[in-house]
């Protein structure tokens, strides 16, 4: 049985010491050790930027891909071996920037993913600018004056897209986000969790302190009911609600493919009995 220890690869950790990246890593070991999963059946996939160091961090297969294109290559590995417990890893910048039309398609797929998007609601990596969620009128490293973009709301986006998991998380409360993630692994579906991430160097306006007047935990709420959470999710308000806003089990793009292919993943289909002669003909 993997104890959490076994999951740390022991490698020289590059984010800000207080980056709330090692909360998200620390919930995900966590989670994996007390689901009792196997890692040689997880595998992790991150996209660039700090966030996308994130597979480096956690002793299970990872791979890091290019800015943008994480969940495209998350769907290409669950695709052709469904039996794998894929985590995809994005900053709110490769996500809900480069990467929003990736997220949104999968979404609608609902394949069968854990989604974490570290929300630290900047461009880190390159030293601070305005990003999608970047709040109003923000002064940043690229908007001087202020950031005269209004800023997407991600749970809402993920609601309307399809998404069969829906939940907001944050990075300095372990125990909370350790139970997100373990539900959202067992979830059969896309599983989405925004989590809110302090970046202490490129935007420690929203630090630690300001998340704890700012959020509050969801009591008493039906996860099954989808008109409360995108009431929910629009609340953009003073205080944040976290935990679970939407849950609900409905037929997946594997239920699809299993139903057609017998339950035989990609990667075991035998292609080589297939005589392609007559195409290699064709093209020569
Ligand atoms: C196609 C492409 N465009 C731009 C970049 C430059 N770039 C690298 S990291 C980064 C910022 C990433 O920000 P975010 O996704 O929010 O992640 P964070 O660093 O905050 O975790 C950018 C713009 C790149 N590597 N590739």
């Amino acid at each position: 049985m993997v104890k959490m220890e076994d999951l740390d690869p022991h490698h020289w950790i590059q984010w800000c010491p207080g980056c709330g990246n090692f909360g998200i890593v620390t919930a995900m070991r966590k989670a994996i050790a007390e689901l009792e999963l196997d890692p040689k059946d997880v595998v992790v996939v991150s996209g660039i930027g700090c966030s996308g160091k994130t597979p480096h961090y956690i002793k299970t297969y990872g791979f890091e891909a290019i800015h943008g294109r994480a969940v495209a290559v998350a769907m290409g590995i669950k695709l052709s071996n469904p039996q794998l417990h894929v985590i995809v890893n994005t900053g709110d910048g490769d996500n809900y920037g480069i990467g929003l039309n990736h997220w949104i398609q999968n979404m609608r797929r609902n394949l069968d993913i854990l989604h974490i998007a570290h929300n630290n609601h900047i461009y880190a990596l390159t030293k601070g600018q305005a990003a999608p969620t970047t709040p109003f009128m923000e002064k940043t490293s690229s908007t001087p004056h202020g950031n005269p973009e209004k800023p997407l709301n991600p749970l809402l986006l993920a609601l309307s897209a399809g998404a069969t998991f829906v939940a907001r998380g944050y990075a300095g409360d372990l125990q909370h986000l350790t139970e997100l993630v373990k539900e959202g692994l067992m979830h059969r579906g896309y599983a989405f969790i925004d989590v809110l991430q302090p970046c202490v160097s490129m935007y420690p306006k929203m630090s630690y302190d300001y998340y704890k007047e700012h959020t509050y935990y969801l009591k008493d709420h039906d996860p099954s009911n989808k008109e409360k959470a995108i009431e929910l999710a629009m609340e953009e308000g003073d205080k944040l609600p976290l935990g679970v806003f939407y849950k609900a089990q409905t037929y997946s793009i594997h239920d699809f493919y299993e139903d057609i292919h017998q339950d035989l993943p990609a990667s075991k289909h035998d292609i080589y009995d297939i005589d392609i002669s007559d195409i290699i003909e064709e093209y020569l």
